[in-house]
């Protein structure tokens, strides 16, 4: 299998170039259920260790379906699948110009979730414009164990998101065991108290907001992902999610930039549009870079041929 490793704001991302499960034609999203159902080990050899680890995130590139389409792309990290993946569609941009398959300029991904928009600049800089993101329930409590009652909105940026306006603790690094721990209570807590997202889908990212650590940007968070990394980047579909909570609020207008910081300090910049129907369609930019270029080989042999087990899942 053949990949390329780039990195946005701090997050990793691999694309697979060659070598990727063989999984036909159709929309995408039947497409990612037959990955997952018939092809999964494709996604633990790709990500998980030894020869991945846990905050990577793939990309595997398969032929559009959607017209004026570039690519395919369907999102996989460490236990599952993605809807949609926004530091993954800027770091995908970057690799697709690294290869030569595309120029500067504006092009579109077909993914499970539906079409992407993204603008290639100079600079390694990208802007993806988004699937229509939105609130879906506001100011829910929920009960955590060992936190007390936490209250945070419901959004949809591409997966589905509990947004925290006041993180427990300070969004600083040495805080990030502690806040994943957190995190990870949160995600219980709303399993147990069966809170979902549209149609009973799982809440699976919970993102913490805290103080931006200087002048110019508007807000830092803490992002945990399904299998327990954290964001190191400030999540695309997050912060897709927090401005359509903040659209629904009131407190952002249309083109009006938000600027998000992660806990490492990665940048992403956020304005929305509505489209016709009304609805909030954000745009997300940041920058990406290539890390690396590698063939994966897998021997026969090889007990952990396959990826190892995630802990704890
Ligand atoms: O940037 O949307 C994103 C993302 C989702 C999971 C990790 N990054």
């Amino acid at each position: 299998m053949r990949v390329i490793d780039s990195h946005t704001e701090g997050e990793p991302t691999r694309v697979i170039v060659d070598g990727g499960p063989p999984l036909g034609a159709g929309p995408l999203a039947a497409r990612r259920q037959r990955f997952a159902d018939a092809f999964d080990r494709y996604r633990s050899f790709t990500i998980n260790e030894p020869r991945g680890y846990d905050a990577l995130v793939g990309a595997l590139l398969c032929e559009p379906q959607s017209p004026g389409c570039v690519a395919g792309v369907i999102f996989f990290n460490n236990v599952g699948y993605l809807g949609m993946c926004g530091h993954g569609a800027i770091g995908t941009a970057v690799t697709l110009a690294h290869l030569g398959r595309i120029g500067p300029g504006t092009h579109r991904f077909d993914t499970p979730v539906g079409v992407v928009q993204v603008e290639l600049a100079a600079g390694n800089e990208v802007t993806i414009e988004n699937v229509a993101s939105y609130r879906h329930r506001e100011a829910v409590r929920v009960d955590v164990p060992g936190l007390g009652t936490l209250t945070g909105d419901v959004a949809w940026g591409g997966n589905w998101f509990f947004c925290v306006n006041d993180a427990p603790v300070a969004l600083v690094m040495a805080n990030v065991a502690e806040l994943t721990r957190q995190a990870e209570a949160v995600t219980a807590a709303l399993k147990a108290q069966n809170i979902t997202g549209r149609d009973g889908a799982p809440v699976d990212h919970i993102e913490f907001y805290g103080t931006p650590s200087r002048p110019g940007i508007d807000s830092r968070n803490f992002v945990l992902c399904p299998g327990g990394a954290y964001d190191r980047s400030p999540c695309g579909t997050g912060t897709s999610a927090k401005i359509a909570c903040l659209a629904a609020a009131g407190k952002l207008a249309p083109g009006q930039p938000w600027v998000q910081e992660s806990i490492v300090g990665g940048i992403f910049t956020a304005r929305y549009r509505r489209d016709a129907s009304g609805e909030i369609i954000p745009s997300i930019t940041g920058r990406a870079y290539i890390t690396g270029e590698a063939t994966l080989l897998r021997h026969p042999d090889d007990p952990f041929g396959d990826g190892l087990p995630v802990a704890g899942r």
